[in-house]
């Protein structure tokens, strides 16, 4: 897959309980307008998942997570992005990649399920690592870290290495230290200020500030325009892949970051 950052990746969660969207786009067909409505404002790439990793999320079987996701990915076959798949299970990801999604995105970076690697190696997809401090359900509590941004570095490079090592073309894997993953403010903010640290394992990252809470505790109180500015800050420091719900608001604010590049 070509590469020009920035790349907007879509979100379309078909879930009941997602942080910000849960409910609005359970219905196949309302999420699958949703992603051609992304498309059209300007996503490369829809994100597409069946279950919330929102903080204190409860897991969901693979059954329902397949009922949901299935006809949403065969609806938006032919929209002309890349479809991502984002789940922590192969099942999952085996049906998908089946449908011709292009990506796997595993927040749990293939330690939920190692064998989810294989898949990818034999697919020849790309896939998305992200760091996550625990799980969901108690990422939350008292996260800590010696220094956030080296310890998420060491689990990337860790990652990298299993992938590559279960036959993953390193081209094809993105990084992404997992805003709101077991992080508290002041961790997210310095993972995208020394951002250069994890651009230095030499893969393209990815980033998803979009609607995420712990943007109010800056005081913000619109959340699109807070993603926004967090897209461009992290456009700014090498950022390649932006994960966003409201890609129409990111455009133009990421044109104009990237003239000025
Ligand atoms: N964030 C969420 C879900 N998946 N994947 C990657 N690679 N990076 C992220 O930051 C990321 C992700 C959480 O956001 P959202 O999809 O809005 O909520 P939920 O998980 O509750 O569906």
């Amino acid at each position: 897959m070509e590469l020009e950052r920035p790349v907007l990746m879509g979100v379309v969660n078909v879930t009941p309980d997602s942080f910000s969207d849960g409910g609005s786009f359970l219905d196949p067909e309302a999420a699958i307008a949703q992603g051609r409505r992304l498309v059209s404002e300007g996503a490369q790439v829809l994100d597409i998942g069946g279950e919330s990793t929102r903080p204190g999320a409860d897991p969901v079987s693979e059954d329902e997570e397949l009922w949901r996701i299935k006809p949403v990915l065969e609806g938006l076959a032919d929209s002309g992005a890349t479809l991502s798949i984002d789940t922590m299970k192969p099942g999952v990801a085996r049906a998908a990649l089946e449908l011709g999604a292009g990506i796997v995105n595993d927040v749990s970076a293939f330690r939920f399920a190692p064998e989810m690697a294989q898949l990818v190696a034999e697919a020849g997809v790309h896939c998305c690592l992200m760091h996550m401090l625990g799980e969901p359900r108690t990422m939350q509590l008292d996260p800590r870290y010696d220094d956030v941004v080296s310890d998420v570095k060491a689990f990337l490079e860790e990652r990298l290495a299993f992938a590559v090592g279960e036959g993953i073309d390193e081209e094809r894997v993105w990084l992404d230290p997992g805003i709101g993953f077991g992080k508290t403010l002041e961790h997210n903010l310095e993972l995208i200020r020394r951002l250069d640290v994890l651009l230095a394992l030499g893969r393209p990252v990815l980033i998803g500030f979009s609607r995420k809470s712990t943007l109010r505790r800056l005081g913000a109180t619109d959340l699109v325009s807070a993603s926004v500015a967090a897209a461009v800050a992290a456009y700014e420091r090498g950022a390649s892949i932006l994960r966003v719900h409201d890609v129409a608001a990111h455009v133009d604010a990421l044109a104009v970051a990237r003239a000025f590049a």
